[in-house]
């Protein structure tokens, strides 16, 4: 009989990579559930908004949701196949099912504002929508090639750090204005998990990419600027289709321009759009900022709940850590 080699037991008491741990403290402390965000707060607000902008809002949370459901159901499995430490497989593993919990809540969200039939349209929608199946296809081929791990880590970086802003804009715009606070707060909370994945994954890909050739690493280095430029002109499409009739088109496209370059920054590369932070509409910007507005969302469902501050991670949080 041929023999195999032993199976091994996880041992945190011997970590090879501090940041796998660092990062498995501050996802766990930072966990989150959807139901514990008392969205029927935001019914009135709803109530205000004219047809144009119900739809936007509705149909946003159906992309994010088809965005959320690829990474829950195919980005971490395949990213894990890839894993140098066990410890990073247990990272991994809080990943996905945090996704789980992503793609769940904007059900809550949709099972608070709209009608059963509004929801069946939403979900036709995003099971069909053109520029938004084009960009899941195309992520979603990608994690289903074993051959280029590092393809895939950038894959899940330009999904979370780019992707999903042109519909996190919709929720950050609204809390800007003083309107769906708590649909808001849902968002706040998924931004700071994205943050930390893309910090994390990013810096995965670092260690990898800096082992190549100037060679391997030249190569790669266009095919990811290609690859951006690709979706970023499908995702000027889907902005023009979800943004024009409410007019705020050019401010999404910054915003997402100036997400792009935080997405290359991530996998330790140079911006390729000139937008910063100081060109983003300042409401917007102070919503993916500041600390959640009201901790008293969570104080109302008593059990001792607490949640650290609603924050975004900053480039210099791994140092900030340690
Ligand atoms: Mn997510
Ligand atoms: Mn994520």
């Amino acid at each position: 009989m041929e023999q195999q080699n032993n199976y091994e037991a996880i041992n945190w008491n011997e970590i090879n990579d501090e940041i796998d741990k660092a990062t498995w403290e501050k996802l766990t402390e930072q966990f989150w559930l959807d139901t514990r965000i008392p969205l029927s707060n935001d019914l009135k607000d709803w109530r205000e908004l004219d047809e144009d902008r119900q739809w936007l809002v509705g149909h946003v949370f159906g992309g994010l949701t088809l965005l959320d459901t690829l990474q829950s159901q195919d980005g971490m499995a395949a990213l894990k196949k890839d894993a140098i430490t066990p410890h990073e497989i247990a990272v991994l593993n809080n990943i996905q099912f945090m996704e789980s919990v992503h793609a769940k809540s904007y059900s809550s969200i949709f099972s608070t504002l709209n009608t059963p039939e509004e929801i069946d349209d939403i979900f036709d929608w995003s099971d069909s929508e053109e520029y938004l199946q084009n960009k899941t296809k195309r992520i979603y081929e990608l994690y289903h090639d074993d051959s280029n791990p590092l393809k895939k880590k950038i894959s899940s970086v330009f999904l979370e750090t780019f992707l999903f802003y042109s519909g996190f804009f919709t929720p950050l715009w609204y809390l800007g204005n003083n309107k769906l606070a708590n649909v808001a707060e849902i968002i706040k909370l998924i931004i700071r998990d994205e943050s930390v994945h893309g910090t994390y994954i990013g810096y995965k890909f670092q260690i990898e990419f800096n082992q190549l050739s100037e060679n391997k690493q030249n190569d790669l280095k266009d095919w990811m600027y290609n690859f951006m430029y690709d979706l970023y002109s499908n995702e000027e499409k889907y902005t023009h289709l979800l943004y024009d009739k409410v007019g705020l088109t050019e401010e999404v496209l910054t915003f997402i321009r100036y997400n792009a370059n935080k997405a290359l920054m991530n996998l330790g590369q140079e911006p390729m759009f000139p937008d910063t932070a100081e060109d983003v509409n300042p409401i917007v910007m102070n919503g993916i900022s500041t600390s959640t507005a009201n901790h008293d969302f969570f104080s109302q469902v008593g059990n001792g709940y607490r949640l650290g501050n609603v924050e975004a991670m900053d480039d210099n949080d791994y140092k900030k850590w340690f």
